[in-house]
């Protein structure tokens, strides 16, 4: 009982050492950049463990597209694949974080799929070219997406680190370092050179997926 108090009070305190970092993205017109997987890596030994994820998460199809188009999970998450759709699908990755495939099927996928390796993951469907979607893996607890809006927000420890930045339109991972401390929230704004977006575009009277 004792033993469970400090824990709680370890994880209290813990909690409570946690600073909310805002991130800020916009492209080279100002225009804010959704769909940016920001991660934080600590510098400082030892990192702390990237605890276990609880909850499987999911990239579902509708309207023959996936949903949503971006997904960072942690290192050893779960993903379900729901075929929200009446057709099948034929999702897969031949990606080298994770290679797989789930044969065509309705309804709920046959089995989840787990991400063991960081890295980026392409998906595709081998019925539909244009179904195009992206899973980050990442080794650290602290990581968001920018909304809308182009913010994201990440709550860590003080400490340094290396803030990763990855969007389906960057060449390649961009990384600067940054302190976080317990002052007040450090808003980081970033500018990004995006380079074309490489989804397919469909028949703009189809009213999904994100096309512009
Ligand atoms: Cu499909």
């Amino acid at each position: 009982m004792l033993r469970l108090a400090l824990v709680a009070c370890f994880l209290l305190l813990a909690s409570l050492r946690a600073a909310e970092v805002h991130f800020k993205f916009a492209d080279g017109k100002q225009a804010a950049v959704s769909d940016v997987v920001v991660s934080l890596v600590p510098l400082d030994a030892p990192a702390a463990a990237a605890p276990a994820p609880v909850e499987a998460v999911l990239i579902a199809q509708e309207k023959q597209e996936f949903l949503p188009y971006v997904s960072v999970v942690a290192v050893g998450t779960t993903v379900n694949f729901p075929n929200r759709d009446t057709v099948k699908h034929h999702v897969y990755s031949s990606s080298k974080a994770k290679k797989f495939e789930l044969p065509l099927y309705a309804g709920e996928a046959r089995e989840a799929v787990r991400f063991e390796q960081p890295g980026v993951v392409t998906l595709g469907c081998n019925i539909h070219d244009w179904m195009l979607a992206y899973v980050v893996v990442v080794a650290t607890p602290w990581f968001a997406k920018s909304d809308a809006d182009g913010t994201a927000r990440i709550s860590a420890p003080p400490g340094r680190y290396r803030i990763e930045m990855w969007q389906p339109r960057l060449a390649a991972v961009v990384t600067r370092e940054l302190a976080v401390t317990d002052a007040a929230p450090a808003a980081q704004t970033f500018t990004l050179e995006l380079g074309r977006d490489r989804r397919i575009r469909r028949n703009p009277d189809v009213k999904a997926g994100g096309y512009k």
